[in-house]
């Protein structure tokens, strides 16, 4: 029979072995290197990032000023200023960020902030809550000082009008219409953080929140073992948590690489390929990992001696 006294004491040696576990794999870390990891072709993102943490600055600071480079750029359809708007033509951003402690912030469908990802460590460092939406993430932003500013650009604006000509007013997934920028930097201090910025899937329908600001689908980061962020059909990283399993394999001890094909091939056991999803992982040493479900995905990393845009494997 259990009884109290037996219940205690395998109880405690459960929470023994589960902190041998934890101290065990917290010792297989021998050394960590500083690094920056991002999707797509990011270069100047990631360089923003890298000058940050050669000053031995911190690689929150380091991920959230370098995810503000395609957030300002008109010339990126996917993020930010000159994102692709919803169907009815309002740009509408959704952006999270986590820190080397857990913690999380961010926005969900907010409208006219140049840098969501700015208004989502706000809300990690300055509320008790992680996430903030449409209406109420603005009035947030505009009380700590962000200032309202139109985000459809002449080109943007022009093509979803060409849009509206040409389609059935239904939102349509297309390989082309990824290039979120997810983004992972690990400090000289061995501290990673992680950041993810998007205006999410062009012409979407009014509403939508993709996998983006979802802690756990487009991002995860446990300083501990390591961090993954995502890019692609955002739908199916909702629906299978799959920033969070990346990191959750590497600290069953799987390799960055084995754990982004893992949380792929879940995708398409459960889904099929005929939609891109793609994800990308570092762990507390340095090592990176990628994968996606269909080609053309690539992605851009920085490190010691290393600064270069990669291809990344794929499952179909
Ligand atoms: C989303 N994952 O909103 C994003 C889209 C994306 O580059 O990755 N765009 O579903």
């Amino acid at each position: 029979m259990q009884t109290r006294r037996n219940f205690l004491k395998t109880a405690a040696l459960g929470y023994a072995s589960l902190q041998n576990n934890t101290l065990f794999a917290a010792n297989t870390i021998e050394k960590t290197s500083p690094l920056v990891l991002a999707t797509w072709n990011n270069e100047k993102a990631c360089t923003v990032a890298w000058d940050i943490i050669q000053k031995k600055g911190k690689a929150l600071d380091a991920v959230e000023q370098g995810l503000w480079i395609p957030e300002a750029d008109p010339n990126d359809s996917s993020v930010g200023y000159g994102g692709n708007p919803d169907r009815d033509g309002n740009v509408t951003l959704d952006a999270c960020i986590m820190d080397e402690n857990g913690r999380a912030g961010s926005v969900t469908y907010l409208q006219h902030i140049m840098h969501p990802i700015s208004v989502a460590r706000k809300i990690m460092e300055n509320t008790p809550h992680v996430m903030l939406s449409g209406e109420g993430a603005l009035q947030f932003a505009l009380s700590q000082g962000f200032v309202k500013e139109n985000l459809l650009t002449e080109k943007a604006k022009e093509n979803w009008l060409n849009w509206c000509k040409t389609n059935s007013f239904q939102p349509k997934v297309s390989p082309e219409n990824h290039d979120t920028c997810g983004m992972l930097a690990i400090d000289q201090f061995g501290n990673m953080s992680g950041g993810c910025t998007t205006s999410g899937w062009a012409y979407k329908l009014p509403g939508r929140v993709g996998d983006s600001p979802v802690i756990g689908a487009g991002l995860f980061v446990d300083n501990e073992f390591g961090g993954a962020t995502g890019t692609g059909t955002g739908e199916l990283a909702l629906r299978t948590l799959g920033c969070f399993l990346v990191v959750e394999q590497m600290r069953c001890g799987k390799s960055p690489q084995k754990a982004c094909e893992i949380a792929v091939k879940r995708i398409v056991d459960k889904y099929g390929t005929e939609n891109q999803m793609c994800y990308i992982a570092a762990d507390k040493k340095g090592n990176v990992g990628a994968f996606s479900v269909q080609d053309k995905f690539e992605y851009f990393v920085q490190k010691d001696g290393e600064k270069k845009l990669v291809k990344s494997g794929f499952y179909k």
